[in-house]
């Protein structure tokens, strides 16, 4: 379970000390401890259990209230404003099926749970940045997106990882706003999507992902801004040429490909300095990389190129 990168802040057991953690994680992690291999195990969505320890965990913010983080959503299938959970209700979350297309050994479609049957879930706290200078700090379960990958054996010349949302008017509204390019589209570098911090999530706060969360399957990529951590995934495309992605296609002085986080390349209309953690009345310095940078700048060649922080 203790992944191999040495050093690493974030790391459990002693640096978690949120009050939350005493609910969340602290007595997860004393009992996974204490005995059997990291035994805290809660009842959890597709298969079996996940073990509440989490690997990543975020010791300087305070894990943001549960109600607050599954009902302040951004999820444009359903509305352009922030209260989509009830209208996101009406999204069919099983049957649920994943496509693996493109440069691979073999296309296939499977079944979601035929996959969760085969990966281990685990627990991360990440923090989360929206790029309109909100933030969160929530418990993801899930599986690194580097498991899918390898488990879709992509040829050498994939370059890219394309994701897409379903697609599907009737239930979701927002989808009938024709000038948006549905569906909800997006990509990383096979770099990016092989770095273990990102994360493919099937849980939050312990239970099955809120539909306004983006279940079945979402991406949690927690050094990028937030539109990047792409929802209620169907398809994984590997493709030798960068894609233009959901937001790119709208505006893309505003949302580039890369979308690092960085305080210091204000949005075209905003700056970037600071964010409002949800729930909390002062805001607080953005960090670059949303903090993750000791594990992520090594992917990126030149830092001080503005291009990879839009
Ligand atoms: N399919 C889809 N995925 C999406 C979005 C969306 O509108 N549609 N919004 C993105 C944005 S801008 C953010 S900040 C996060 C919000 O995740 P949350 O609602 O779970 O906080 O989802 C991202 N993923
Ligand atoms: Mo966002």
């Amino acid at each position: 379970m203790p992944s191999p990168l040495p050093s690493r802040p974030w790391q459990l057991p002693e640096r978690l000390v949120t009050p939350e953690a005493l609910v969340f994680g602290r007595r997860a992690v004393l009992t996974g401890l204490s005995a059997l291999g990291g035994a805290a195990l809660v009842p959890r969505t597709g298969t079996g259990a996940v073990p509440r320890v989490p690997i990543w965990t975020v010791d300087d913010r305070k894990l943001t209230d549960e109600k607050l983080a599954t009902t302040y959503n951004n999820f444009y299938e359903f509305g352009s404003h922030k209260q989509i959970a009830k209208a996101a209700e009406a999204l069919k979350t099983r049957p649920w099926t994943i496509r693996i297309e493109g440069l691979v050994e073999r296309e296939q479609t499977f079944d979601i749970d035929d996959l969760l049957a085969k990966v281990a879930l685990e627990e991360r706290i990440y923090r989360h940045r929206c790029v309109e200078a909100w933030s969160m700090v929530v418990p993801w379960s899930g599986f690194p997106l580097a498991e899918l990958v390898a488990r879709a054996r992509p040829l050498g010349s994939a370059k890219y990882l394309v994701m897409q949302t379903f697609l599907d008017a009737r239930t979701a509204p927002g989808q009938r706003a024709f000038w948006y390019p549905w569906p909800y589209t997006e990509a990383l570098t096979i770099a990016e999507a092989t770095h273990e911090l990102a994360f493919l999530v099937t849980g939050v706060y312990g239970k099955p992902l809120p539909n306004s969360m983006g279940a079945p399957i979402r991406l949690a990529v927690p050094w990028k801004y937030g539109f990047k951590s792409i929802k209620s995934i169907v398809a994984f495309r590997f493709v030798e040429n960068r894609p233009k992605t959901f937001w790119e296609e709208i505006a893309d002085h505003e949302y580039g490909f890369w979308a690092n986080v960085n305080p210091d390349v204000p949005h075209p209309r905003w700056s970037q300095r600071m964010e409002q953690l949800l729930g909390e009345s002062e805001k607080i310095p953005t960090k670059i990389f949303n903090g993750y940078g000791e594990w992520v700048a090594h992917l990126y060649p030149d830092l001080r190129d503005p291009v990879y922080f839009r």
